[in-house]
């Protein structure tokens, strides 16, 4: 199996059931999927969104497909153009659709399709607080997260935002899966590191894969 040749000396980890880090396994891809956001930032620049409580985001954002994630005063959700610009988000890359669809059928989900790749960039001090993905409309399909450049502190926390968080370390490469009783999850991102990372610079980029329409 490829996955086997690119992957690092770190087995799968099973977070809880229906979760699950694959490390190293956009390894090979890496390149490929950081030449490629360079395409979709040309066509839909990254920028720091508001949150419906007016507050600037600390992580960059911009989307690929048919659906994009917005934010801002009117609330969360998913969109077919680009607010900033009026315009249809950029493709999918096919080598993205694909990454995604191999690692979520490695993950345990067959049949994945997205329909949506937010692509978020962190710069040192930026983080993601503790939230659940509750913008799709199927909670059945899961969602297939890719971690690029600067490690992260992956915070995996339980079924309410009050429970405590497990630290997981994700390095780039590192592919998590997760969906079924997993789903609805608290999870967030420590604040960045500063770092220089030799494939991405100073930052970290994170690509989460969802069916935003099903
Ligand atoms: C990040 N990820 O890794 C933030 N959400 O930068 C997420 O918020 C996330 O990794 C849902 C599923 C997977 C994720
Ligand atoms: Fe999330």
């Amino acid at each position: 199996m490829q996955a086997e040749l690119f992957a690092d000396d770190r087995p799968a980890i099973a977070l809880a059931p229906g979760a699950v880090v694959l490390p190293g396994f956009a390894l090979g891809e890496a390149d490929a999927l950081i030449e490629g956001i360079a395409g979709i930032a040309l066509e839909a620049p990254f920028r720091r969104m508001e949150t419906p409580g007016g507050r600037q985001m600390s992580v960059a954002m911009t989307s690929a497909g048919p659906l994009g994630w917005t934010s801002g005063r009117r609330g969360y959700g998913y969109a077919a153009t680009d607010p900033a610009s009026g315009r249809p988000w950029p493709a999918m890359p096919p080598a993205f659709s694909a990454l995604a669809m191999r690692a979520a059928a490695a993950g345990g989900f067959a049949g994945f399709v997205p329909d949506s790749c937010l692509v978020n960039r962190y710069e040192a001090g930026a983080r993601m607080a503790l939230h659940q993905d509750r913008d799709e409309r199927d909670m059945g399909q899961p969602i297939v997260s890719v971690s690029l450049g600067l490690p992260a502190t992956f915070l995996w926390g339980g079924a309410a935002r009050s429970n405590p968080a497990a630290r997981v370390p994700l390095r780039h490469g590192d592919v998590v899966v997760w969906g079924g009783p997993a789903r609805l999850t608290f999870h967030g991102i420590a604040p960045l590191k500063a770092g220089a990372h030799p494939a991405t610079g100073e930052c970290r980029y994170n690509l989460t894969f969802r069916v935003a329409d099903a």
